[in-house]
């Protein structure tokens, strides 16, 4: 099995960290295609989307989409990606959506501030703050409930707030939220959260 990935793509660091987490790293192979304009024909070859992660199965299929990845990779570990409690997989589960939509909503504001500024929309990049305002106050309502527990929900939270601290430093995500700041730094101690953090 091939995870096809990029160094820095908050999408990827979800299943590179969850592949760790779960003691799969002997079973996926990963591969960097860092710099990708030289090293995505793999990408297109296999499907439309050209985006990473991807990953190839063992049975020849490509798979696409963060959540469709570490659903499959949730079903190879046995379950082990989502806790076994209902209380505490509802939980994970609103965690991981609330991640989702914020990664989404950054990597969006990422690319808008990047665009030359005669081609960007102040509009969007309003709307899209407000929206990661919202998500960090929410992830800081459920840091209470996190504790230690690494799932989909945490893992998606460490990485979309580590692409903050990259691409959105400005939004100082930390400020005014202790509980969600205490937890960041505790996770980061795990192996698998600081091998896989964005180098900037
Ligand atoms: N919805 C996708 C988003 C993945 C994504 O946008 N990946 C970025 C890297 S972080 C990418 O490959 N972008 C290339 C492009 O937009 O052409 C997912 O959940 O996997």
């Amino acid at each position: 099995m091939k995870l096809y990935y990029s160094g820095n793509s908050p999408y990827a660091r979800r299943a590179r960290i969850a592949i760790i987490e779960v003691g799969l790293p002997d079973r996926v192979e990963q591969i960097d295609l860092t710099p990708r304009d030289e090293n995505d024909a793999v990408l297109f070859a296999n499907g439309p989307g050209g985006k990473v992660p991807a990953l190839e199965t063992d049975s020849g299929a490509f798979l696409v989409e963060t959540l469709i990845i570490t659903r499959y990779l949730d079903e190879m570990s046995g379950g082990k990606l989502y806790p076994s409690d209902p209380a505490a997989r509802d939980l994970a589960l609103q965690i991981e959506g609330v991640s989702t939509l914020l990664m989404d909503s950054l990597f969006l504001r990422s690319h808008e501030t990047r665009r030359d500024p005669s081609e960007q929309s102040p509009a969007l990049i309003e709307k899209e703050s407000g929206r990661a305002g919202r998500s960090y106050d929410a992830l800081e309502a459920f840091a209470a409930d996190f504790g230690d527990a690494v799932h989909m929900g945490t893992i998606s939270a460490v990485s979309a707030l580590g692409y903050a601290d990259w691409r959105h430093a400005s939004d100082n995500w930390r400020a005014g939220r202790p509980v969600l700041s205490a937890w960041f730094e505790r996770i980061m101690q795990r192996p698998a959260m600081a091998e896989t953090k964005p180098i900037f």
